[in-house]
């Protein structure tokens, strides 16, 4: 799949950890959001993950037949080979999980990529050949991430954006309340966990989300 910055617009992460490893709630809501308007997915199955391999494989095969259904493009998390067994369209790298070796397996498999940067240090020190979109952040406090790294704020994504011309999806601590001052700063891609997947209500949730938008 030819990479849009389109796909970062309302782009959701989540995993069976962000919702009290609950498989089949963790699909409905997922479907609920790509019924109401998110843009793309990222499986991932991080922190206290309790699932093996062949489990990843089994959901993440569920998840690629809910995101076909919705036309919605489907990353994993750090793994290219569960991205691969699962016909995923993309992956997404952190500092610490990208090698020459990934990247190269993705590659070959015409997977599009993403990559995490917290700061301009780490921008400059990425090796950014064939990468299509940056996430940057925590721009807030977060607590669906075990160690993050320092928030950046406003102030510190405004830094990369200045610094790059690749497509940023901003990251962290982006609820319902944080986002109206990220739109008036002009940043218009947004990802997030816990406003989905801690959503009570997930159709006003995305409704409030495009509203406070102006989509
Ligand atoms: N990377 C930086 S912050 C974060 C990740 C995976 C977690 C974002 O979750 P939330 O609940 O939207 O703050
Ligand atoms: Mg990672």
């Amino acid at each position: 799949m030819q990479f849009k910055e389109d796909f970062l617009r309302y782009y959701l992460i989540g995993g069976t950890q962000n919702i009290n490893f609950n498989e089949q709630n963790f699909l409905t809501k997922l479907e609920l959001a790509l019924k109401n308007g998110i843009t793309a997915f990222q499986f991932r199955e991080k922190e206290d993950s309790q699932l093996s391999y062949q489990q990843k494989v089994e959901l993440g095969l569920k998840i690629k037949n809910l995101t076909n259904e919705y036309n919605v493009p489907l990353f994993v998390d750090d793994d290219v080979d569960l991205a691969i067994n699962i016909n995923a369209d993309g992956v997404h790298f952190g500092q610490s999980d990208d090698s020459l070796s990934k990247r190269n397996l993705a590659h070959k498999h015409q997977l599009m990529i993403g990559l995490s940067i917290n700061n301009l240090d780490e921008l400059a020190n990425s090796d950014l050949t064939g990468i299509d979109y940056l996430g940057c952040g925590p721009i807030y406090n977060t607590q669906s991430k075990k160690d993050p790294k320092k928030s950046i704020g406003i102030n510190g994504l405004n830094e990369i954006i200045d610094n790059t011309n690749l497509p940023i999806v901003s990251i962290g601590g982006i609820n319902l309340d944080s986002i109206s001052d990220l739109h008036q700063a002009g940043i218009n891609n947004y990802s997030f966990i816990s406003l989905i997947f801690s959503s009570s209500n997930i159709q006003q949730t995305m409704e409030n989300l495009r509203r406070i938008t102006n989509a």
